[in-house]
């Protein structure tokens, strides 16, 4: 097992959650935004930190994530950086880990296997970890980014069974982790009760990001059963939220 997923299998062992801050790469435009957020996130003690999205309007990848491994190499040690590759062309040789992504909530045939295979020696090249990764597209309100571009449809929020069943699918495919996500500013999270029928369902640490704003809902998700949450939108609003955050999930 690699050392990303290991950390993070230690963590959910100990009941230690997880805060991971979503990068947008885009902000890689913003240099200066870019090494304050990083600050902030290793400052408030994230434990990961994410980069990517669903669409890139920059070309400057590569560099954004150099940028985010250089900032996150603190006193107290590395804070892992993971890709979260909306495309194959996410991709980097300055991260630790790539989630390596099915959307198996969907049904589209490039998303479950097409783009892996064009992913997949450039994965190898790079000697990046790849972390197997099923992930759960959920209805959060409004049709977001994740949802138009990957063309698929979200399950819907209140159906906490088809959740179960498709993470137990994705268990028995041999996928190592389970991301369950609302999208990018959703006007809602992943329900507790959607988390919580998962949790019960698979032996495998969770995921769960999109729409999550402030701290109590952040406990109640992570009492719900999830292990790791992820942050993007609300920490791009409010920098400072992120120390209230951190003090939720950890003390
Ligand atoms: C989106 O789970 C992430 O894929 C984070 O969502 O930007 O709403 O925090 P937010």
């Amino acid at each position: 097992m690699g050392a990303v997923l290991s950390r993070i299998e230690a963590a959910r062992a100990s009941g230690r959650k997880l805060l991971a801050v979503l990068i947008d790469p885009d902000f890689g435009q913003d240099e200066e935004r870019l090494e304050r957020t990083v600050q902030n996130a290793c400052m408030a003690r994230a434990d990961l930190l994410f980069v990517g999205g669903s669409l890139l309007t920059s070309a400057a990848f590569d560099r954004c994530v150099e940028l985010v491994k250089r900032w996150s190499r603190g006193t107290t040690g590395d804070v892992p950086v993971v890709l979260f590759p909306g495309s194959p062309a996410q991709l980097s040789g300055h991260a630790d880990a790539v989630l390596f992504l099915s959307l198996i909530s969907g049904r589209n045939p490039e998303l479950l296997i097409g783009h892996h295979v064009t992913a997949a020696p450039t994965v190898k090249a790079l000697g990046l970890e790849a972390i197997p990764t099923g992930y759960l597209l959920v209805d959060g309100g409004k049709p977001t980014t994740v949802s138009y571009v990957s063309q698929t449809l979200p399950l819907p929020h209140d159906k906490p069974g088809i959740a179960a069943c498709t993470a137990l699918a994705g268990e028995l495919l041999g996928l190592r982790t389970i991301y369950m996500d609302t999208g990018s500013g959703a006007l809602r999270t992943v329900s507790p009760a959607m988390i919580a029928a998962v949790r019960q369902a698979v032996d495998l640490p969770l995921i769960v990001g999109g729409g999550i704003r402030d701290a109590a809902t952040a406990r109640a998700l992570c009492e719900a059963g999830a292990d790791v949450l992820v942050v993007g939108t609300a920490f791009e609003q409010d920098p400072e939220l992120i120390f209230a955050m951190g003090e939720a999930m950890h003390g």
